[in-house]
């Protein structure tokens, strides 16, 4: 895999002290403010906040995408989103690659409820003996100047520093670590067994693909996701709304005080969350803003939208990501739980991620969608 694992590459490399070329920096999970300025201005965080009720009622819909039009009965924790039109993107500055905002015609689909979570990865992976991206050892072919002993199985985890730090560098939040994997997100000595329920992470984008074919399933287009997270709230600023905390409530699992060393955990999660902790959206979906980032089936472009069909848009043909040329990248969706009020807001509906293809980290997940009839 020429590409392969592009972040542990960067973090490998830069571990290993060789310092003769700049690491390639996937920024799959914030963008720096030197580029993206993070919008700051509205969405202060309330110091009083709590996490929301998840038996809460979801917010009302104006969205002609209803469960009653499904066309058959729902697949195991799977909603129908109807065909419709919906507005995607977004007129907003510090989202250059959400606009134009343009109108998106979908056929009808499913879509999982929920990430997929450790307790269903398990399942596939016991009925077929998968293993990971992040389980096998990178070649030292495709990591020149990389110090051997770290050409091991694992993966990159978000460690946060002792204390405030410039947010210019990502290498001082994230560290390769050896063994780390699915089944232990911050490496060797963690596990799952307390976290069945919250999403599969250290995911790369073929992983995914590969769990997607054995449940019969598909991963969404960069379309479908959004209209499935906007729950029918047309340019809705979040998938439930236009306040950041309704009622004084945390509505998803994001990140609240000082990035990247002060997690106040205000919504009542440091890391992954169980899926279904906060409200679901107005079509009933759990998660469509943060806990872990979702990957889709477009290759990323920042001017993607500009060359969207009107029906269906499936992406572009190939990945370009300015920042990185060179390094093909899938889209992302949703934010997760390290997206920072204070740093970059990505866990809003009309967001954009990208992540280099063979790479996976401790906030990296996935949901399927599927056909009405099999294609
Ligand atoms: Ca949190
Ligand atoms: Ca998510």
């Amino acid at each position: 895999m020429k590409f392969a694992r592009i972040f542990a590459f960067a973090v490998i490399v830069a571990v290993s002290g060789c310092t003769g070329s700049q690491p390639a920096s996937p920024k799959q999970a914030f963008e720096p403010p030197i580029t993206e300025p993070c919008d700051t201005g509205e969405n202060q965080v309330l110091a009083t906040s709590k996490p929301a009720d998840a038996t809460a009622k979801p917010p009302a819909t104006n969205d002609d995408s209803t469960s009653k039009d499904a066309p058959g009965p729902a697949p195991e924790g799977m909603v129908w989103i109807a065909p419709g039109k919906f507005w995607m993107g977004a007129d907003d500055p510090s989202q250059p690659d959400s606009k134009p905002v343009h109108e998106v015609e979908i056929d009808g689909f499913w879509i999982d409820a929920t990430e997929v979570t450790n307790r269903q990865f398990a399942e596939f992976v016991k009925a077929t003996g998968y293993k990971t991206v992040a389980e096998i050892a990178p070649k030292a072919e495709d990591y020149p100047g990389a110090d051997p002993k770290l050409l091991v199985p694992g993966s990159v985890v978000f460690t946060p520093p002792e204390g405030e730090v410039p947010l210019d560098n990502f290498l001082q939040w994230w560290r390769w670590q050896p063994g780390a994997q699915w089944r232990h997100p911050e490496g060797p000595g963690s596990s799952i067994d307390d976290r069945m329920d919250h999403p599969v992470v250290h995911i790369a984008y073929e992983d995914a693909l590969a769990y997607c074919k054995w449940a019969g399933k598909r991963l969404p287009t960069e379309a479908e996701w959004e209209k499935a997270a906007r729950g029918g709230l047309q340019q809705k600023r979040f998938v439930w709304g236009e306040e950041l905390n309704p009622d004084g409530k945390w509505m998803s699992n994001n990140w609240q005080g000082g990035f990247p060393h002060a997690n106040s955990k205000q919504d009542g999660f440091i890391a992954t969350a169980p899926v279904k902790s906060y409200p679901p959206n107005a079509f009933g979906l759990y998660d469509m803003s943060a806990n872990v980032w979702e990957w889709c089936s477009d290759w990323y472009r920042p001017d993607a939208y500009r060359h969207h069909e009107p029906k269906n848009p499936k992406g572009p043909a190939d990945s370009f990501d300015p920042q990185e040329p060179g390094v093909p990248k899938r889209v992302q969706r949703g934010g997760s739980f390290l997206c920072s009020d204070l740093y970059c807001v990505r866990y809003l509906p009309s967001a954009r991620g990208k992540g280099a293809i063979d790479s996976g980290t401790n906030h990296i997940g996935f949901r399927c969608v599927k056909d009405a009839i099999s294609k």
